[in-house]
């Protein structure tokens, strides 16, 4: 089902140009946070994330990146699920014949149940390998626009409110235009309470709950209304759309997804039910690019606040996602703190940083737009797999 068509194939058969694949590969990189990052599933110490490596017969690459975590308590997939899914599905159907189109590869993923990490590592190596092939910057390939993103911060749980405001008052005065605090039942109302306080009515601040709630809980959700949030994100179960509908009825504050939105399908129920008045677009949680566009279309069509959500990728999946930010939809400041906030280093060099103004340049280089740094990722790969 296609809701808004932006497809834009080269040829029927899709097969046109392109140089065939001769190199597939998946890998399992281990890149170590310069902080634990602590929210309502859990520490994260060490951020592995899961790559996908295209070379094709002219020399052109394309890297795409599935940032599912080590783990399944903030959705299924895990690294682990990411990987195999990868080599033994993934990759097989999209290198299955002629070189495809991005978009082919996506609808030809869509075979695959669920997943929406591993579909979208695959799509997004072919959407930059693409962009290679056709010599322009991913964001010119997407049909984005904006040549800068807003950014905000977000900021995990802390041991103390100290430290909460010893990191919100370092992240404005870098630029960050907006804060966003993750949340747990006894780290609430009172932290948001105290850093509305210290930071004044002016700034955007939204809170995070990664699904920590549930609906006994609205009273206390309720009290949070009081302190002009942008939204609350993901405050009940991580697939409860009719919870969410039920608890927007009840509470002033915007409820925005994260977790309950894995397709564009999701998207588009969650707004008939009024499950959601705002929304986090992570690219790869939503099965990749293509459904991105498709997405960005419906919530700009509806006036729906959309922005880009992070899953604490390396630069290779926040090069995707910044052309995605570019597109017309994106209202609101995005995750995409880089890595010298997150990582002691990242897989791109140079990478990139926010500006005083709290943007981040969208790259206009060809294809990815960041040079990968490929004795780091070499250097920092736990397991590889080439598909054939
Ligand atoms: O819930 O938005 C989330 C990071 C990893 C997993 C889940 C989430 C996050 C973030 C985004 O909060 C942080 C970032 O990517 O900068
Ligand atoms: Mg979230």
């Amino acid at each position: 089902m296609t809701l808004v068509d932006v497809t834009q194939p080269d040829s029927p058969d899709g097969s046109s140009e392109r140089p065939p694949v001769v190199k597939a590969e998946v890998l399992l990189v281990s890149l170590p946070l310069l902080e634990p990052f602590v929210t309502g599933f859990g520490v994260t110490a060490t951020r592995n994330t899961v790559l996908v490596h295209l070379v094709d017969a002219a020399g052109n690459e394309g890297w795409g990146e599935a940032p599912a975590l080590d783990h399944p308590f903030y959705l299924p997939e895990t690294t682990e699920t990411a990987f195999s899914i990868i080599r033994d599905f993934a990759l097989p159907l999209a290198l299955d014949g002629a070189s495809l189109h991005p978009e082919q590869v996506a609808e030809r993923l869509l075979r695959i149940r669920g997943n929406p990490f591993a579909r979208a590592g695959v799509e997004a190596a072919f959407w930059c390998l693409a962009a290679a092939v056709e010599g322009v910057a991913l964001r010119d390939l997407l049909g984005g626009t904006a040549t800068a993103i807003p950014v905000g911060e977000s900021i995990g749980i802390k041991a103390s409110i100290d430290e909460t405001f010893d990191e919100v008052t370092c992240r404005l005065e870098q630029g960050f235009r907006r804060i966003k605090l993750k949340i747990r039942p006894g780290w609430d109302v009172d932290v948001v309470a105290a850093v509305r306080q210290l930071v004044g009515p002016d700034v955007m601040l939204q809170v995070d709950a990664n699904a920590a709630y549930s609906l006994s809980d609205t009273g206390q959700l309720a009290g949070l209304d009081e302190f002009d949030l942008a939204c609350i994100e993901q405050p009940l179960g991580w697939d409860e759309l009719l919870d969410h509908a039920e608890l927007q009825r009840l509470i002033a504050t915007s409820v925005c997804l994260d977790e309950s939105l894995r397709s564009v399908d999701d998207v588009r129920h969650a707004l008939d039910l009024d499950a959601c008045r705002n929304v986090n677009l992570k690219p790869a949680r939503v099965g990749g690019i293509s459904a991105s566009r498709q997405i960005a279309a419906l919530c700009r069509s509806r006036g729906i606040s959309l922005w880009c959500g992070g899953m604490m990728e390396s630069g290779i999946g926040r090069a995707a996602n910044l052309a995605v930010a570019a597109l017309p939809g994106f209202t609101d400041p995005a995750d995409m703190s880089p890595a010298a906030v997150l990582f002691e280093s990242d897989l791109v060099d140079p990478t990139y940083d926010v500006a005083p103004d709290g943007t981040v340049a969208v790259p206009t280089s060809v294809g990815l737009g960041f040079p990968v740094d490929l004795d780091r990722v070499r250097r920092r790969t736990l397991r590889q797999a080439t598909v054939t």
